[in-house]
């Protein structure tokens, strides 16, 4: 199964239908019909061959959400390319690893954006891109693919404090894609707000390939930003939203009698990337009129478990496992636990990737006996609702960005007067949670030198809100940090 024949049902056969509005940052709204997607990326396929590029190699992409990411992730399926999307929140310290892990041959980016990139990078602009590729014939040209065709790259899952750079592949999208647009009803006549990043999973493998594949009409936005989300809705009437739980907690804030009417149009929300509270879920309901579809997915696995459409879709779980995907909750030797016990969740199945990119040693502890090992703990109701319970690392999400508290703690621990770290995540109304550094500190500890450098070198979402100091980490007899034993820490 491959994505070319999929995204046809559009391409080919929506040519004239709209199937892009792209809201830009000046408040104009530009357009693409499906076929000139077709011609833009068939251009700029041919421009990126002329420049060398061949199957199986590599490009990244370091862009905020606009028409030429579509455009190039196209011309990417087509080539048979490896694209890593890089978000545009990361700065020195995640950019020089991801791009010396992957290698790419060039970064598609714009001036603003390239000056946080490592000396040496060989940038591609990307409005430069598209001039030189209407200089290129518009009849596509495309090689063979099929399931096993690798197709993406995306950095994630750094227990280890150096993220991975998971090897996703075309049938790991069109499976996907395929699953959420049969389960979620969605057809060519929804109208799809999309304000979610296209650097990242949510609103690139359940975005925009549920949008190719059913042919509906996508409004995408640059970002999210819930100061403008009452004129999104009123303006362009969505049906269909996928959002991460800090973007529903922002829409709790509209005027009830607006939310009403965004709701009495809005056939379904899906909720994803980090815990939706119950409570969340059921204020969403009174105010809107609208029950939140909550499911959960991976980067290295796409989408395995969803609250059903048709059914009860049940608040604080994720609902049961997609069609495509078989899952077991199991024990620290592998063993199914019974139901109503917490346990690992593994998953196998189509959705899952390939592995880690040039990493077998880390592919091989995250595989066993074929099932993936999720990290995530849960437990499985009597009716096999999956509910989550936390994570084995103790991985940080705020916002629906993921923090990985080791890749702070080493930064933090090269700073002048900090003896020791631990990052942890303290809870907050909207991101979820939100990163705290805890340092051991010695006299040349300098908080506002030290926050600068952090500023520098990784992204805004993983500034600590607050270094607190404390005489010492606590440890077990064996010398690992105990962080559930740090002083609370509260806004
Ligand atoms: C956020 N910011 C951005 C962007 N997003 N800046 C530039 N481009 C962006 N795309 C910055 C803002 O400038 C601001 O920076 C800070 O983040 C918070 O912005 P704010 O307006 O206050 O937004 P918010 O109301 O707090 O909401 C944050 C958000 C953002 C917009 C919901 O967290 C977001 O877009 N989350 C989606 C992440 C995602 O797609 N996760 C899926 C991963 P400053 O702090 O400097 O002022 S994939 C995954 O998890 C798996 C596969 C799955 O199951 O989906
Ligand atoms: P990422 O590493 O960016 O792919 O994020 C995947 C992680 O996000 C999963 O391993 C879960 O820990 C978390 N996640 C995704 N969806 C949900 C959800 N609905 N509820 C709780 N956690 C979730």
């Amino acid at each position: 199964m491959s994505l070319l024949p999929l995204f046809d049902l559009s391409l080919q056969g929506r040519a004239d239908v709209r199937g892009l509005e792209f809201l830009q940052p000046d408040g104009t709204v530009a357009t693409r019909t499906f076929g000139e997607l077709e011609a833009a990326s068939n251009r700029l396929a041919r421009l990126l061959r002329a420049r060398g590029l061949a199957t199986g190699d590599r490009l990244a992409f370091f862009l905020q959400n606009r028409p030429e990411v579509i455009e190039l992730w196209l011309a990417a399926v087509k080539l048979g390319l490896i694209l890593i999307p890089v978000n545009v929140l990361y700065r020195a310290r995640e950019l020089a690893h991801i791009l010396t892990d992957a290698a790419p041959t060039a970064v598609v980016t714009t001036p603003d954006l390239a000056a946080h990139l490592p000396a040496g990078t060989a940038v591609w602009d990307v409005s430069a891109l598209a001039t030189a590729a209407a200089g290129e014939e518009a009849t596509r040209i495309a090689v063979p693919a099929d399931a096993d065709t690798p197709l993406s790259l995306i950095y994630t899952s750094g227990t280890t404090g150096a993220a991975k750079g998971a090897v996703l592949t075309q049938g790991n999208f069109a499976t996907n894609a395929l699953t959420l647009v049969t389960a979620w009803r969605i057809s060519a006549a929804d109208r799809f707000l999309c304000s979610l990043p296209l650097f990242h999973v949510h609103g690139l493998a359940n975005g925009i390939h549920c949008w190719l594949l059913s042919g509906c009409v996508l409004r995408l936005t640059e970002r999210f930003e819930h100061a403008r989300a009452a004129a999104w809705f009123e303006e362009f009437r969505p049906t269909l939203f996928f959002g991460v739980p800090a973007m529903f907690i922002r829409l709790l804030e509209l005027p009830a009698d607006q939310a009403r009417v965004f709701g009495g149009r809005l056939r379904l929300a899906v909720s994803g990337s980090a815990p939706l509270p119950a409570e969340v879920h059921a204020r969403f309901r009174e105010l809107y009129g609208s029950v939140i579809l909550e499911r959960y997915g991976m980067t290295e696995t796409l989408m395995n478990v969803g609250n059903p459409y048709e059914g009860e879709r049940r608040p604080g779980t994720v609902g049961l496992p997609l069609a495509h995907v078989a899952l077991r909750v199991c024990d620290e030797a592998g063993a199914p636990v019974p139901v109503g016990t917490s346990g690992e969740v593994w998953v196998k199945g189509p959705n899952v990737c390939a592995g880690y990119w040039r990493r077998p040693e880390a592919t091989a502890a995250a595989w066993r006996d074929g099932w993936f090992r999720t990290g995530d703990i849960g437990v499985l109701a009597p009716d096999g609702y999956l509910t989550l319970q936390g994570r084995r690392s103790d991985l940080i999400i705020s916002g629906g960005f993921n923090i990985y508290p080791r890749e702070m703690e080493e930064l933090l621990l090269e700073q002048p007067g900090v003896k020791e770290a631990a990052v942890v995540g303290a809870p907050d109304p909207v991101r979820g949670e939100v990163p705290v550094a805890y340092v051991v500190a010695g006299p040349e500890f300098d908080e506002t030198a030290v926050a600068a450098r952090l500023r520098e070198q990784l992204a805004s979402f993983k500034q600590p809100r607050a270094f607190v100091r404390v005489p010492a980490l606590p440890r077990t007899a064996l010398g690992k940090v105990q962080k559930h034993l740090l002083p609370p820490w509260r806004a």
